[in-house]
């Protein structure tokens, strides 16, 4: 079933705007009461609410497609198979890859970059090398680095940031040497809301022949991606940011990449013989993709990325720049708070504090009249030291979010300052 915006959207309007109210029709959890109120939900940098179409998808695996994958003869496993492979060529067109076999399903963004720091690691990273990452980025893009660094007794190398939060590239050049071997870089900071110059960073790199990750944790649901005119080497997603469920991601990886590395993990479907003398290895992707995968995770996310482009993502990041833009002006004048992350270039994050009011105060009250945002360091704790606070409040922007949601949670910070006032 075609959910009824996409038809919509898909007629030529007079005016090329979304229809928000239609859009919010696909998504039941937007009529939730909490503590008695509407739901506003703010927190769409931590996992995004999911379209009625992907629930129906999710529904309908388990009732008329559960099977294992890649093994069976059967009609249901055929058909699992097809449903199941047929997502990731529909990932691979999202993201523009050139083969699907290009595309591995993981967890998600973080099992995507621990993919690469352990095989890209295991095979290209010894002692003395040099790995690059930025003072943005969040823990799961510093951690496996460092465990990578600690293993092989590799160095960790920062690329600095300014107080708007932006990425000084400048001194990228400068950190590059024979010996650096990966630059992995946040392309949209979940943290700040900075997107940052990979396509600079990129060509920059590749000038040294030095491969670039690229963290798409964040971008992924509010930037077009195109990993061919990005040339990226590597890049990672998580479903569930991108209206998917849980538990599903994805890991890009050029072919000869991807054929250089070792297996991440053994076990079945990425052998293609076993002995006790010798294990011979799949083909990609498959090499990847060790045990039973999430199936219904796989086939959900392929339906949340057709919903999304049957939207749009350029209309969808048009409209998430007002939402920010208006955010940025009414939450940023209210006397007493501070935004954190003022980047030139920026999208559907906005962190801030209040003087003398903790963020987890503002979180508590604000959850009270029915908003939900995030306190806290949001795993970036580096980001947070950078700006001399221990965590800040963040209001984080969907497509389904509204100029009126905007005013409640503005309404609300109000309310906070009366409190702690
Ligand atoms: N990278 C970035 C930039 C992120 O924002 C996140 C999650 C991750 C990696 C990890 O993603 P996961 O799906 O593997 O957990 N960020 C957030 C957040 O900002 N609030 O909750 C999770």
């Amino acid at each position: 079933m075609q959910a009824q915006h996409e038809i919509e959207n898909a007629m030529p309007a007079a005016s090329d705007k979304l229809n928000i109210e239609s859009i919010r029709r696909d998504f039941p959890i937007l009529n939730l009461k909490v503590h008695g109120r509407q739901l506003v939900y703010l927190d769409n940098a931590a996992t995004t609410q999911k379209p009625q179409v992907v629930l129906d998808a999710i529904q309908r695996y388990y009732t008329e497609q559960n099977s294992n994958v890649h093994r069976g003869v059967h009609y249901l496993s055929q058909l699992a198979t097809r449903e199941y492979e047929g997502a990731r060529v529909k990932i691979q067109r999202f993201i523009n890859a050139a083969e699907s076999h290009e595309v591995i399903f993981t967890h998600g963004a973080t099992e995507g970059i621990n993919l690469i720091a352990s095989s890209y690691g295991r095979k290209f990273v010894h002692e003395g090398d040099e790995v690059i990452i930025s003072a943005m980025e969040h823990h799961s893009n510093i951690v496996p680095w460092q465990m990578l660094c600690e293993q092989v007794g590799a160095k960790l190398r920062i690329i600095p940031i300014n107080e708007k939060g932006e990425l000084l590239i400048d001194d990228l050049e400068a950190m590059i040497n024979a010996r650096t071997r990966l630059i992995a870089l946040v392309h949209l900071s979940n943290a700040l809301g900075t997107i940052n110059p990979v396509k600079r960073v990129i060509d920059i790199a590749h000038s040294h022949d030095v491969p670039v990750l690229l963290d798409g944790a964040q971008a992924t649901s509010h930037l077009k991606i195109d990993v061919q005119e990005l040339d990226c080497d590597f890049y990672v997603f998580s479903g569930h940011k991108v209206c998917g469920p849980t538990g599903i991601g994805v890991l890009y990886g050029k072919s000869q990449w991807l054929e250089s590395m070792p297996p991440f993990m053994g076990g079945g479907d990425m052998i293609s013989s076993v002995s006790f003398e010798k294990t011979t290895y799949n083909s990609l992707p498959y090499k990847f993709e060790a045990g039973t995968p999430n199936i219904e995770g796989a086939i959900g996310l392929g339906v949340a990325l057709d919903y999304l482009t049957g939207i749009g993502i350029d209309r969808i990041a048009e409209y998430e720049n007002e939402l920010l833009d208006y955010a940025t002006e009414v939450i940023g004048s209210i006397p007493g708070v501070k935004l954190i992350g003022t980047a030139r270039e920026k999208s559907s994050v906005l962190s801030f504090t209040l003087e003398n009011i903790h963020p987890h105060d503002i979180g508590t009250i604000l959850d009270q009249e029915g908003i939900a945002i995030r306190a806290g360091h949001h795993c970036a704790q580096p980001v947070m030291k950078f700006f001399n606070v221990p965590a800040t409040a963040r209001a984080s922007f969907s497509f389904y979010n509204t100029k009126q949601e905007i005013d409640t949670l503005a309404e609300g910070i109000q309310r906070v300052i009366e409190v702690f006032g």
